[in-house]
């Protein structure tokens, strides 16, 4: 039903018997392991749906700095400033290789921008929650690079070539984040009482966000099917939110902080964690742009767009200038 409400382009899996014969070309190179390059033939469609998660993927990595970016100057300690200072500063390069990425498949950066600030494009609803306390840098750190990690390790093996290699460097620099969130939270948990409430707070306001992270349950998802049968995605949003709770629980038991959800048990029979679904209702108001955080992080965007405007310019005028007095020599 929700899906419904989602504005998409998702279409429905097309039968091998009614693809073209470039089609059906294609999607054996697919089933075949190989790496799709930015020159080869491609269906509109998966071209499509590439830039769409793609540049969302971008814009996540940018947008995800500002919560953080709120409290680097106010880490405790200058050792936590400069971690947190080169973990903001690893999600602007990962933007970056993700903007090339999408770049090879025929869109600009200024496009995907545009897209972005006028709702066309979005990204991912985990950075329109608050970060109200420094534990929050914990979670985020924790779980919220911990589900990154979990969705985009497959993702080294999608079937485009650049997307693909920029998940590498991505993936290994989440390492690093997920390990100083979980540092933070360590530090809290063993401090005082009331530092170990707040990072018991955290946990509790982050944890449903985090699990919406992996986007809407298998039976609302639109793109899933077709994602898959390009190999855009590995896993379904379900398999991989499972994933992130058996990973997850142990860690938090580790911390001595409690999952906040009173039906999370272990299902011998299934060999996996039982846990309750988030709250879909509120996942698809945050996404629909009525979460908390919604317009102050796409202001912050607006106003670095329109702030950056004058340096777009002088790099034309200069690039014109420069083509000018070439062409004057010749
Ligand atoms: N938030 O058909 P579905 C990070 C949308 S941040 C917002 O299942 P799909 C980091 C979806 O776009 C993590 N929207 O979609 C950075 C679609 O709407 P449209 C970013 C969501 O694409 C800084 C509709 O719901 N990671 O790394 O098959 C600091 C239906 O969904 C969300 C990526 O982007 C959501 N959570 O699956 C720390 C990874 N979920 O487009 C960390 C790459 C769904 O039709 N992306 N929607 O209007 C993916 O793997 C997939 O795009 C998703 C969604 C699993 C996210």
């Amino acid at each position: 039903m929700y899906a419904q409400m989602v504005k998409s382009t998702g279409k429905g899996l097309v039968a091998r018997e009614d693809m073209s014969f470039e089609d059906r070309a294609f999607q054996d190179r697919i089933d075949a392991g190989e790496k799709i390059e930015p020159k080869d033939y491609m269906p509109d469609g998966y071209r499509r749906n590439l830039i769409r998660q793609i540049g969302q993927h971008a814009h996540s990595e940018i947008v995800g700095q500002l919560p953080e970016g709120n409290w680097i100057t106010r880490a405790p300690t200058l050792e936590r400033k400069a971690n947190l200072l080169a973990k903001v500063q690893d999600e602007a390069g990962h933007g970056l290789y993700l903007y090339c990425a999408a770049e090879t498949l025929g869109v600009s950066r200024d496009e995907m921008t545009e897209m972005l600030l006028d709702g066309r494009m979005k990204y991912s609803s985990i950075f329109n929650y608050p970060t109200l306390t420094w534990a929050d840098m914990g979670a985020v750190g924790w779980l919220v690079d911990g589900a990154a990690i979990m969705n985009q390790v497959p993702l080294q093996r999608t079937s485009y070539g650049p997307y693909a290699r920029a998940m590498v460097r991505i993936c290994k620099e989440e390492s690093f984040h997920q390990r100083q969130g979980f540092h933070i939270m360590m530090a809290m948990v063993n401090g005082t009482a009331d530092q170990k409430r707040m990072a018991q707070d955290a946990l509790n306001r982050f944890w449903y966000p985090a699990l919406m992270m992996f986007g809407p349950s298998d039976k609302d998802s639109v793109h899933s099917a077709q994602s898959m049968a390009w190999r855009i995605k590995m896993n379904t949003n379900d398999e991989l939110r499972q994933k992130f709770v058996d990973e997850t629980v142990p860690q938090a038991e580790y911390l001595g902080l409690t999952i906040p959800d009173d039906d999370l048990q272990w299902n011998e029979d299934t060999g996996h964690y039982d846990f309750t679904e988030p709250d879909w209702a509120e996942f698809f108001e945050v996404i629909s742009g009525n979460g908390p955080c919604n317009v102050d992080r796409l202001n912050a965007r607006q106003k670095a767009w329109d702030d950056g405007a004058w340096v777009r310019e002088a790099m034309v005028a200069h690039a014109e200038k420069k083509a000018a007095r070439k062409q004057a020599a010749e």
